[in-house]
Parts: structure tokens; C-alpha cells; sequence
């Protein structure tokens, strides 16, 4: 059944010349490289970028590049397996670390991708979201759900560092990535639904028939709140490894439509191998130590450090200390498009 494939080279050289000036080439020599047997073949290799070698970068940016010069001050977290420059840590996933600095502002803009911050240190900084001021703490998650207005804020004293993760690769790809600028957003004078609408769990503001709910209903997941309902999982649970995901309080769905994240906690001294999975994912630390195998590299990790795995992975996690983590995945485009898969190890 596995015939091999002619080959280019097999072609006679007129015959090869004439079809390059008509602009056809022929599939079959190039059909296993868009259909390998059995499984993907990702470009993507694992990476893994050490937070401490990363922040003097940043805060030297804030240095050498004023904000109004850089619109969002970014350092970009490039997959290996494309190069340094790739804007993409993933085929899906863009990750980047963004500095801002005690009284600066990044102007208000609307894109057609969306993203996702992961508060990573500093306190005092903030997001507008649509009028919705979201303030940010080391470990919230924080949504800017495309087509929604979003500009940047810091009332604080010590510099703010973000991890952004963005669906940027496949809007870039479809070719449908652009923003528009406008003037800061004036904003509402309350606290974010977090704190009021769904301060609960299991409860919402009622629901009349008229009004449809928010889209995007809830845009901050305070991190402490996220960190004791693990702890509670893992108290009660039978495993190592307690994992919630982000879900919108309204429809019970991942927060965008395009990526999804979880919460992790791998208690100390557990070992985790979960499936492989077709989705490919990016991992943030967010407090403890330990060490993670992505198809055999093996990345030892700790707070604030960040590492990817391509599509199908084999992984095993390794916690050295109780460690709680943030994992971003694209199952939910995958699952979109009909395709996402889990297989067992
Ligand atoms: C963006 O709008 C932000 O709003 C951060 O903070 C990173 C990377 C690519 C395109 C847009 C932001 C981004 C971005």
C-alpha cells in the first residue's frame, strides 16, 4: 500500500521547464510533505526560555526603547524549530514578554487576533478591555478578545512584565491580521465582573430572556482564587497532578475561540505523562521548580520560565516542589475544525 513516490528528478528536464513556465508543479513528489503517514510532521521544535536570562533584556529595552516608540514593548519568544525573528512559538501560538514601566501607557488599539496576558511580576499595572479596567497580579489571566479596544496602564512603582499569548500565526496566515488605533478608552468607575458578576462559582447575574449575555463576559481570572480551587483539587484528589480549565461563566466554553488555557498544579515529587495530543501548547510557571521532557529534550524549569511543545508531544512533567503552571493549547480551533485528537501513551 506504501508505494514510494516518483521524484522530481525522475522528470525529464523539458518536461520540468515547461511546467515551471506554465506555473504547475507536480503533487506527487511533494505529497508526503503535507501528508505524512500516521502523523504530523511539525516544524515546531520544543522550546524553553529561562526567565532570568530573559528580564535584563527586557528592562534594558526599557532603556534603549521609549513605549511611544515601540507601541507595545515586546521581546518575542520565537519557536527554535523556525529561528530567532519567528513570530510564532508554536504553529498557532505566539508568545511574547511585554515591559511596562511605573506611569507609561500603551495606546489603545483593536486587532482582528486576540490574546491572552499571563501576569508573570510588578504590581500596578492594568488593562482596558472594551471600558472594563482589568487590574493585573502576578498570575492573573487576563483576555483581549479580538475586535475588542485595549490599551495599557501602570499607577505602580516597580516595573510590570507580561507574558501575551496570541492566536497572531493563524490570522497572520489566513492573511487576516490588521489593527486600528484610536484615542484611550474612557472607563467604567467599578471593579471587573471577576469581582462582581461572577465572584462565585456556579452563579450568575440572571438571566433575562430579552438581554443575550456578553460575549466575552468575564475578562480577568484572578490567579489566587485559581490557586486555592487547585489546592482544594488536589487535597481531595488521588493524583499528582490537579489541572481546571478557563472556561466562559456564561456558556461553560474555552475563554476564546482559538486558544484555551488551564491551570496546573503537579504536587511535589509527582511525575505526569498525559496524552499525546494534536494540539500544541505552551506552558508558563507560575510558582515552584521541576523538569519536563518534550520528545526526549529535557527542559528544567522554574518561576516565570516558559516552554512549548509541538503538536502530538510526548511529555512527562517532573515537579521538584509543589508547582503550579499555566498551560495555553489550541484544542479549541482544532476542535473547530473537526480534527483534535488525544492518544494514549
Ligand atoms: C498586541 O496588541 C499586544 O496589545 C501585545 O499588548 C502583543 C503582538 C502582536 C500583535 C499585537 C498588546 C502583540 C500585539
Amino acid at each position: 500500500m506504501s508505494q514510494e513516490l516518483g521524484t522530481l528528478e525522475e522528470l525529464p528536464e523539458d518536461y520540468r521547464s515547461a511546467m515551471t513556465e506554465a506555473g504547475v508543479a507536480p503533487l506527487w513528489p511533494m505529497m508526503r510533505n503535507v501528508l505524512p503517514h500516521g502523523s504530523p510532521n511539525p516544524v515546531t521544535k520544543p522550546g524553553y526560555w529561562n526567565y532570568e536570562a530573559v528580564r535584563p533584556l527586557l528592562l534594558r529595552a526599557g532603556e534603549l526603547t521609549p513605549v511611544e516608540k515601540a507601541e507595545r514593548r515586546v521581546l518575542v519568544l520565537s519557536d527554535p524549530g523556525r529561528g530567532v525573528g519567528a513570530m510564532q512559538a508554536t504553529s498557532s501560538i505566539y508568545l511574547g514578554l511585554q515591559l511596562l514601566l511605573p506611569g507609561e501607557t500603551a495606546p489603545a488599539h483593536v486587532h482582528t487576533p486576540s490574546a491572552v496576558r499571563i501576569m508573570v511580576e510588578g504590581q500596578g499595572a492594568f488593562t482596558v478591555v472594551d471600558g472594563e479596567k482589568l487590574p493585573m497580579e502576578a498570575g492573573d489571566l487576563v483576555l483581549t478578545p479580538g475586535g475588542e479596544w485595549h490599551d495599557h496602564g501602570h499607577e505602580g512603582d516597580e516595573p510590570v512584565v507580561w507574558l501575551d499569548a496570541l492566536d497572531l500565526p493563524l490570522f497572520y496566515y489566513l492573511e487576516g491580521s490588521y489593527a486600528t488605533e484610536g484615542p484611550l478608552q474612557s472607563r467604567r468607575n467599578r471593579p471587573d465582573a471577576s469581582q462582581v458578576e461572577y465572584l462565585s462559582a456556579g452563579l450568575v447575574p440572571s438571566r433575562k430572556r430579552a438581554t443575550k449575555a456578553r460575549r466575552y463576559p468575564m475578562m480577568r481570572y484572578p490567579w489566587n482564587r485559581t490557586e486555592q480551587a487547585l489546592i482544594e483539587m488536589m487535597n481531595y484528589g488521588d493524583e499528582g497532578l490537579a489541572e481546571l480549565d478557563y472556561i466562559n461563566p456564561e456558556t461553560g466554553a474555552d475563554v476564546l475561540p482559538t486558544l484555551g488555557f488551564t491551570a496546573m498544579h503537579l504536587q511535589a515529587g509527582s511525575k505526569a505523562s498525559p496524552p499525546l495530543r494534536s494540539s500544541s501548547c505552551a506552558f508558563h510557571v507560575i510558582k515552584g521548580s521541576g523538569k519536563t521532557e518534550v520528545n526526549g529534550v529535557s527542559f528544567e524549569w522554574g518561576p516565570k520560565d516558559t516552554f512549548t511543545a509541538p503538536v502530538f508531544a510526548e511529555l512527562t512533567h517532573e515537579a521538584n516542589t509543589d508547582a503550579f503552571l499555566v498551560r495555553v493549547h489550541d484544542r479549541p480551533l482544532q476542535e473547530r475544525l473537526g480534527y483534535y485528537e488525544e492518544r494514549a501513551r
